[in-house]
């Protein structure tokens, strides 16, 4: 099995020896990237929409592409619906203050046991500031949402329901079009958590009948401090800006001030312009390869990793074998994941433990901490077989 792309379009593979299996944290970075944000900084560098002149023309019509080129990778309605944040984190924000202004005390936000902090905690923010309530979704044994009492838990009172797409800890790709369903039935606006999706399966918001996307540029391929939110036009349209002061404005007077249109309404200050152009880059990369490929590809990976870590006595892999990306989550008894990876980092294998800012779900699971592997389009069956064999002599060292 050859990799989807060559390791060495990939500058640090060629300068470490690495064994880079926390993708899911956040992913390399491909030459074109940086040579495309290197090129902004060296021959086109203005801050855009304000420079009347040619570099600011051409940073402008660079990061606006950049937006055009993610409309499309999401197919959106218009590059108007795409609002450049600092990540999915911010972009949940946002949109618990913006959205959440909207709420009275007795509505309610759903959300559920399955979520990253980035998705829990702006809520409780929002409880706090409004007295909403703030319910959950359970999970069923084998780690999906468990939606056979969605019923009592999603009614008129519903008015945000919030849901990752894939668990950053489970792997777990949730049934967003069935959900959404159910959400269009009670009126309420369905928020989806793409920072674990996006990067690394098609999704298209059409065909997801969600109304608001959320995702970070760093997990997939890009660089960091860029994100996206999508909106329906309409709904970004009626919302209040976030974040206040230069460029998101109309007019300001000294009593008062209106707003500029969407998507800049939202966009107060110098934006991440370099930043989001080395994501248009990143956005063409993959659509070069193919969304479908990659997640074909990584469905692979994740088969013959699940089936290799099994065959390991003792231990443990969290979440249901079906239906997952390509993230791994496991616990080998008696030894402690931190122990665990320190061993593996004398082999230059790069996992993640710990609660993966995902607290509750870890308690759902009985434990605090775990050990997780995750793969992307530039990891082969011998990167596995590298983890395997570190975790075998780990274990017989133990
Ligand atoms: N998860 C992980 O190792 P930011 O940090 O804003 O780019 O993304 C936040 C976020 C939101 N939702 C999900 C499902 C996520 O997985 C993450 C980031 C990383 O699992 C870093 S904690």
């Amino acid at each position: 099995m050859s990799t989807l792309v060559n390791k060495s379009e990939f500058p640090i593979f060629k300068n470490r020896k690495l064994t880079y299996l926390d993708s899911a944290s956040t992913s390399q970075k491909p030459k074109v990237v940086l040579d495309a944000m290197r090129n902004v900084y060296e021959n086109s560098n203005a801050n855009v929409h304000r420079a009347l002149y040619d570099l600011g023309s051409e940073s402008t019509e660079l990061y606006e592409s950049s937006r055009e080129l993610i409309a499309n990778f999401i197919n959106a309605n218009s590059s108007k619906e795409i609002i450049f944040t600092s990540g999915a984190t911010a972009s949940i924000n946002l949109l618990a203050y913006s959205i959440g202004s909207q709420l009275k005390e007795d509505d309610e936000v759903l959300i559920s046991h399955m979520e990253h902090h980035a998705n829990i905690v702006p809520w409780q923010q929002l409880v706090k500031r409004t007295g909403i309530k703030l319910k959950y979704l359970p999970l069923t044994g084998s780690g999906e949402i468990d939606l056979s009492k969605s019923s009592e838990l999603i009614t008129a009172k519903t008015k945000i329901v919030s849901l990752t797409h894939m668990s950053n800890v489970l792997g777990t790709i949730n049934p967003i079009k069935e959900i959404a369903k159910l959400t269009k039935m009670v009126g309420a606006i369905f928020i989806v958590d793409g920072a674990q999706s996006v990067s690394h399966m098609p999704v298209n918001v059409q065909d997801l009948e969600c109304d608001f996307l959320a995702f970070s540029g760093h997990k997939m391929l890009g660089p960091t401090g860029v994100g996206i939110l999508w909106g329906k036009f309409e709904l970004l349209n009626n919302l209040d800006p976030f974040l206040s002061g230069g460029e998101m404005i109309e007019k300001v007077t000294l009593e008062e001030s209106t707003w500029n249109e969407v998507p800049y309404k939202f966009e107060a200050g110098t934006p991440n312009y370099v930043q989001a152009i080395g994501l248009g880059a990143a956005v063409k990369f993959l659509s070069k390869i193919g969304m479908e490929n990659v997640h074909n590809y990584e469905k692979e990976l994740t088969s013959y990793a699940i089936e290799k870590l099994q065959s390991i006595p003792n231990l443990n892999i969290h979440g249901s074998p079906k239906n997952r990306g390509s993230v791994i989550s496991f616990n080998i008894e008696k030894i402690h994941p931190q122990d665990l990876a320190q061993f593996l980092n004398e082999d230059n294998i790069c996992i993640r433990v710990g609660h993966h800012c995902a607290q509750p779900l870890l308690e759902t699971l009985n434990e605090t901490s775990t050990a997780r592997a995750s793969f992307y389009i530039y990891n082969d069956f011998s990167d596995i077989d590298k983890l395997v064999d570190s975790i075998k002599s780990t274990i017989s060292y133990f």
